[in-house]
């Protein structure tokens, strides 16, 4: 047979005014012997008062923000079997250590001796982690979930984080509303209605520039940073160089120069040959010196990796350069041809344009956008003179490079262009 029994405020210290800040249930719900029901928050702590027996909630004696003290009724709750056989079950007093295995079995105890009893309250200091308002439960929610509470707004009362508050900025992070990543489907449009039209598909690898370019444009804070680098003693060496590089069979071209130097600015500056481990809380510096150069070919962009180019000289570079891109232009480079670099370089001077902004090539932080040297009036003293400036376009990621090491990294590396005896020795 069933029966109501009331569950109380248990022992809470002597505090009276003790605030009811959530309720864990609600009628109809079934809980067990131990479930918490409220939380209450006290001068220096929240509690959670857990139920001192089991059954099916009938109605909650309290709301949020009501102020209670030992004794207040939480709530009632069904609960089966007769109140005389749980009377008896207790009557005998203090029970004998032979007694307790008995009524442990049997499930029922009496209500006066059970709602008494001081329970195991899962205490929390109020706000142990700097800002954050939340009851144990919903820490504990929290913790299960991997949800850091830090980013979450509280709408319980005094700003509280409160378990729907969990649950609904998990719900966004599921579908990525509210984050300002969700993009509404592009739009379908027959363009055939407006003319003739042919439709080509993408190359598969048009599709994986795709969806890399995409990563890193939306994951890494980019930032770019212009210079330009006098590159008039550069390009005087390159022209008389370059048909011994001819006759060999390559190609002298500026790239493998500015390739030497920014192996030195990356010396200079190590946290440009850096990435962001997986767990994004370790930087992993890098002592080796791989530049992943941007190939233009037929079947779309594509990053082989030139390695170790510290050890190389301009010539073995322009050769490799070379033969890096034929195999790339071919369609054959391997994956290992591919993968390894620190930096990246990708240069449109032999195209045109006067500066872009490149997209890092993840999990690289650095890139650098090369475009087409021009001759430019430049001030020597009072004096203008011609000089030959290549402009350049350093993007990096904001969450590994401050602004200051970028400014240093591209005023280094310009000042590298412009002393040829040092990139070529
Ligand atoms: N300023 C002026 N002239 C330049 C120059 C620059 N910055 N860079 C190259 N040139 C000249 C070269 O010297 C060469 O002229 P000469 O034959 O008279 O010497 C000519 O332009 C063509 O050079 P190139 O492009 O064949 O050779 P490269 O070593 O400069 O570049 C490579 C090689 C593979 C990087 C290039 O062919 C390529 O594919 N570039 C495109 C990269 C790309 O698509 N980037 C965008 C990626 S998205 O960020």
């Amino acid at each position: 047979m069933a029966r109501i029994e009331d569950i109380l405020v248990p022992d809470i210290g002597g505090a009276d005014d003790v605030e009811v800040i959530e309720i864990l249930v609600k009628p109809g719900d079934k809980v067990q012997e131990e479930d918490p029901i409220i939380t209450l928050e006290g001068d220096k702590a929240t509690m959670e008062v857990p139920t001192t027996m089991g059954g099916v909630v009938k109605e909650i004696k309290v709301k949020i923000g009501d102020l209670v003290a030992e004794g207040s009724v939480i709530l009632t709750l069904e609960v089966e079997g007769d109140a005389k056989a749980a009377k008896k079950d207790t009557s005998s007093g203090d029970s004998t250590e032979d007694e307790k295995p008995k009524k442990e079995e049997s499930g029922q105890q009496s209500t006066a001796a059970r709602t008494s009893k001081s329970p195991d309250f899962k205490v929390e200091e109020a706000a142990p982690s700097g800002d954050v308002y939340a009851s144990p439960g919903v820490r504990r929610l929290a913790h299960d979930l991997g949800v850091d509470l830090r980013n979450i707004g509280g709408t319980g009362p005094k700003s509280r984080i409160i378990k729907q508050d969990v649950f609904a900025y998990v719900k966004k992070r599921l579908t990525g509303e509210g984050d300002g990543l969700q993009v509404g489907p592009a739009r379908k449009v027959d363009f055939a209605k407006f003319g003739k039209v042919e439709t080509v598909p993408l190359t598969k690898i048009n599709k994986a520039t795709a969806v890399n370019v995409h990563r890193s444009w939306v994951t890494i804070p980019h930032v770019t940073q212009f210079n330009d680098a006098d590159i008039t003693d550069m390009e005087a060496f390159r022209q008389k160089n370059k048909k011994k590089a001819a006759d060999r069979g390559y190609k002298l071209t500026p790239l493998v120069f500015i390739m030497k130097a920014v192996v030195g600015a990356l010396k200079e500056v190590p946290k440009f040959n850096a990435s962001l481990d997986a767990t994004g809380d370790n930087l992993v510096y890098k002592k080796y010196f791989h530049l992943g150069i941007a190939v233009d070919t037929p079947n779309g962009l594509v990053v082989p990796v030139v390695k170790d180019v510290d050890k190389k000289d301009i010539y073995e570079l322009a050769k490799e350069l070379g033969e890096i891109s034929e195999k790339a232009r071919d369609n054959k480079l391997t994956p290992a041809d591919m993968a390894g670099s620190c930096f990246t370089i990708s240069s449109l001077g032999g195209i045109g344009g006067t500066a872009f902004t490149p997209i890092v090539n993840a999990p690289d932080v650095g890139i650098l956008g090369v475009s087409r040297s021009k001759a430019t009036p430049v001030y020597e003293g009072d004096k203008l003179v011609p000089r030959l400036m290549l402009p350049l376009s350093l993007s990096y990621d904001h969450r590994v490079i401050d602004g200051a090491a970028a400014a240093r990294f591209i005023v280094d590396l310009s000042a590298r262009l412009g002393d040829v005896k040092g990139l070529t020795k």
